[in-house]
């Protein structure tokens, strides 16, 4: 008989070899914890419509987007399951203006950054949803909460849950990304996609080309390349794009290509990016990087962004190295 699937907690005991530090056990509690609430999202989400779920709240969040009633219920789960790790100082949330402080203090309590329901406008139309998630250093706190700014190369962790057919979780702790599926009569996730490694070139792009107007002119020139015919070199390119940052990433991920946020560039001086850098953009640039990926915002490597505002945005271009290096030579045309 096979061996059967390695679990997400014994998973994460091999990445974290000595389990025997408290950063390591924090880490892999938070992790685990994670795991969990995803699978009673996933739950949630099967049964929204039954349960009257779906629909809006009334009102907009810290960044200003409409907010579902999946979008609260997914924060409180969140908060309520992190602060019972003991490990967690902070959760910086889409959901909240502010970080939502928690007990653990010392020199290895975590801040986790995480978007719980993300691309919340696919749910309506009963599309893929996804949770995505940072665990950064807590570095103390200062009169306006918990320090957890810096660079996405100081993330510890980064992942995220894709809801479709299937729920999977994808995480890294910098050794490589793998991916679980979540075994629905268990609860548990499963290794089914260890070591993850992304195609070094693709055959698709995904990128909201409603705003083609608003492009880096850099960007505009390099999708009207990507559609252009040239057998020799597998071009033209196919569109993909589902409004769902996790579904298009994980798409990505196993088939190469790119993802791409690109800013609006209507004001050359002011160029506004919409994605969340640090729940959103550094998770999925960490994940893709470990995976053998690339991620830019086609003038510089997102992972050396420095967050200096708990809500900031970022462009973003991700997925197969060549095909993220030749946006990046576009924009530098
Ligand atoms: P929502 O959570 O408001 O649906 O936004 C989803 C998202 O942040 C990200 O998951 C998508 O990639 C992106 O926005 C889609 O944005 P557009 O609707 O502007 O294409």
């Amino acid at each position: 008989m096979a061996d059967s699937p390695m679990t997400l907690s014994e998973h994460l005991s091999t990445q974290q070899a000595s389990l025997s530090t408290e950063h390591a056990r924090n880490v892999a509690a938070v992790l685990g914890r994670i795991g969990r609430v995803a699978a009673v999202i996933a739950q949630e989400l099967a049964h929204a419509a039954l349960r009257d779920r779906l629909g809006y709240v009334g009102g907009a969040n810290a960044s200003g987007d409409q907010v579902k009633k999946l979008d609260v219920w997914g924060h409180d789960t969140m908060v309520s399951a992190l602060r019972e790790t003991g490990a967690c100082a902070a959760l910086i949330s889409e959901e909240a203006a502010e970080p939502v402080e928690m007990d653990a203090g010392g020199t290895h309590a975590l801040v986790v950054c995480a978007d719980p329901v993300d691309g919340s406008s696919n749910l309506d139309v009963n599309g893929a949803v996804g949770t995505i998630f940072s665990l950064r250093p807590s570095r103390g706190k200062t009169p306006a909460g918990p320090v957890a700014l810096g660079r996405g190369t100081d993330q510890i962790a980064a992942g995220y849950v894709m809801y479709g057919p299937a729920a999977m979780l994808v995480y890294t702790v910098g050794q490589g990304t793998h991916g679980f599926t979540l075994a629905p009569e268990s609860g548990e996730f499963l290794l089914t996609h260890p070591d993850m490694r992304i195609p070094r070139r693709g055959k698709t792009y995904g990128i909201n080309e409603g705003n083609v107007h608003s492009w880096h002119p850099g960007q505009r020139a390099f999708v009207e390349h990507l559609k252009t015919p040239d057998k020799a070199a597998g071009r033209p390119y196919s569109l993909r794009y589902s409004g769902a940052m996790v579904a298009d990433v994980h798409r990505t991920l196993l088939d190469g290509g790119l993802f791409m946020y690109p800013a609006d560039w209507s004001d050359p001086k002011k160029p506004k990016a919409k994605l969340r850098l640090l729940y959103e953009v550094a998770p999925m640039a960490l994940i893709c990087e470990q995976a053998g990926g690339r991620a830019s915002t086609g003038l510089e490597r997102v992972l050396d962004l420095v967050a200096t505002e708990y809500h900031q945005r970022a462009a973003v271009i991700l997925g197969s190295t060549e095909d993220v290096e030749t946006a990046d030579a576009f924009y530098r045309r």
